[in-house]
């Protein structure tokens, strides 16, 4: 039996910018349920939320301080059992992320572990002397400077790979896993779909060794979850894993493993900054490269024994449209391009809140503006070290993570609908000409052809199941085929905003969808900025 997850789409979203129901500025949980019926016209199976649990909020609730707690700006446990009720009636699951690399240093196990050398929660974080004064070692945090913090009442370091107010937890201590899998059965017992799983690859590391991801113990350490939670249950679990090869990615996911269902990964983040240096240091994205990735993780993982996710944007990374298409003169054929693109493929397809409506990057002219804290200690470390001002901008304007996160823009009331009170981050002045309102009243909108994509998955298991072949084309343009029992169906991209030759034997028996007006043939054709259409042959 193919597990549900296998023909699913997921629609991640981020709680804070979706829909505030209370005029506080804030998005919260019963906005969601509000909008469910929105995301079951789109024809979603399963929503990806964010933390939604108790937390200061420094990482937007990836530091969390209860874990079995809504946190109040969010709304109480009695939402959150609302939206777990009447998402069901919609046929939408909910998959809660579980962050449990780290906790917020508010979390009671870190206020406790803190106060002394010898209380029993100290070994469920990570301590260590200083050495000559200093810290143990040169580890970075993700967040800018040493991932060591010295903590002065008892002398010692603790480690944060993220900010200093998410200690990493120790997973070499028994109990902690065991506290760590009592909470994941809580909300598993609430009737959950899954978990997407917060730097998973991060729990085995050896920070004596300066090993961060994909540590020893990783492995072992998710099956032992596996048989403690969700093994043998009919959940979806995606682990979050920047470092994965395909090779990996199959570790995590055959299923005669009992890891994971699946892992995101991210080999294309890397292709538009220098080599060596990180994502602020900005490189032109060559599309050749962009094209090479995308097919890699098509041919290289053995669907038999993997499983795949496919996605282009999530919280913490820029809008498609605006990183790698087009957002002004193309912003429609380049959104519905990327659409198709990637929701033909195999894999489970992630779109993230807004991608359905084309919502682009939303430049800011000062730091004052930006509220992430990845972005805004990184500006502040390179001020200091003699860096340009605005080039630090433009790097935020281009890479940071506020670009995906301004609210949600429904319609073309004050505040793109989102908000009756202050918004906690700016609204994207374009909300006017793009917003949910706008998009379902024109049919040829980009809404459409993501419930057209997905509806294609769900009534053609060539989508789920078919083998990916890649057609030998130049650079600029991505065509392939999907094969099942005989059946071919052949998508073809323009990754680019000019013109592109493509040409194909292959007769038309139907177009499935085209994001300009339909071929009736595939001969020496010029296509046009960022075409794209899915056809089935004869
Ligand atoms: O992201 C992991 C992560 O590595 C990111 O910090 C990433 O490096 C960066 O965003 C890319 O620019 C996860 C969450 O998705 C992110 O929102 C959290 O901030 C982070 O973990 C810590 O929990
Ligand atoms: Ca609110």
């Amino acid at each position: 039996m193919t597990p549900w997850w296998k023909k699913a789409v997921v629609y991640q979203v981020y709680p804070k910018s979706f829909q505030d129901s209370n005029g506080d500025g804030i998005g919260d949980l019963q906005g969601i349920t509000k909008r469910l019926p929105y995301l079951e016209k789109l024809g979603i199976d399963a929503i990806w939320l964010s933390p939604v649990y108790q937390s200061p909020q420094v990482d937007n609730g990836y530091d969390i301080s209860d874990y079995e707690a809504i946190d109040p700006q969010y709304g109480t446990m009695a939402d959150m059992d609302e939206l777990l009720k009447e998402a069901k009636k919609h046929h939408i699951k909910i998959v809660m992320d579980l962050v449990v690399n780290h906790t917020s240093d508010q979390h009671e196990w870190f206020v406790e572990a803190r106060k002394n050398k010898d209380n029993p929660y100290r070994d469920y974080y990570i301590w260590r002397d200083p050495v000559d004064g200093h810290e143990p070692n040169d580890m970075k945090s993700a967040f800018s400077g040493s991932a060591w913090k010295f903590d002065e009442k008892t002398g010692q370091y603790y480690l944060h790979l993220f900010a200093e107010q998410q200690p990493d937890l120790n997973w070499k201590n028994p109990e902690l896993r065991q506290k760590i899998y009592d909470m994941m059965n809580f909300w598993i017992d609430k009737g959950i779909g899954g978990f997407r799983m917060d730097v998973i690859e991060l729990i085995g590391k050896d920070p004596d060794k300066n090993i961060r991801e994909n540590g020893p113990m990783l492995h072992p350490y998710l099956q032992e979850m596996n048989k403690n939670t969700f093994g043998g249950k009919d959940l979806m679990t995606v682990g979050e894993t920047w470092n994965a090869t395909p090779k990996i990615a199959e570790e995590y996911s055959d299923p005669a493993r009992h890891e994971l269902s699946m892992v995101f990964q991210f080999e294309n983040q890397s292709l538009d900054q220098q080599a060596g240096k990180e994502k602020w240091d900005l490189k032109k994205l060559d599309l050749g490269e962009l094209k090479k990735v995308l097919v890699k993780w098509q041919t290289e993982i053995d669907f038999d024994h993997a499983w795949n996710s496919l996605f282009w944007e999530n919280h913490d990374i820029p809008r498609v449209i605006s990183r790698w298409g087009n957002d002004k003169e193309y912003r429609v054929q380049s959104a519905k391009m990327f659409a198709t693109v990637l929701h033909l493929m195999h894999g489970t397809p992630y779109i993230y809140n807004g991608e359905e409506i084309g919502m682009t990057n939303c430049p800011v002219k000062d730091i004052s503006e930006v509220e992430d804290i990845e972005s805004v200690n990184m500006y502040n470390e390179r001020l200091e070290n003699g860096a340009n001002k605005d080039d630090l901008i433009h790097a935020i304007n281009v890479k940071g993570r506020d670009n995906a996160r301004t609210p949600m823009q429904w319609d073309d009331s004050t505040n793109a609908g989102f908000t009756d009170g202050n918004p906690w981050l700016h609204v994207n002045p374009n909300y006017k000409d793009i917003n949910v309102e706008k998009a379902l009243a024109d049919p040829d909108s980009i809404f459409y052809t993501y419930q057209k994509l997905i509806k294609l998955r769900h009534e053609n298991d060539i989508v789920v199941d078919g083998d990916f072949e890649l057609v030998d084309t130049s650079d600029e343009v991505l065509a392939y085929y999907r094969k099942l029992n005989g059946e071919k169906w052949l998508v073809v991209a323009n990754l680019s905003g000019e013109e592109q030759q493509f040409s194909s034997n292959e007769e038309i028996a139907d177009v499935l969808l085209s994001n300009y007006p339909e071929r009736d043939n595939l001969n020496a054709l010029s296509l046009k900025p960022y075409e794209a259409f899915a056809v089935i042959c004869k």
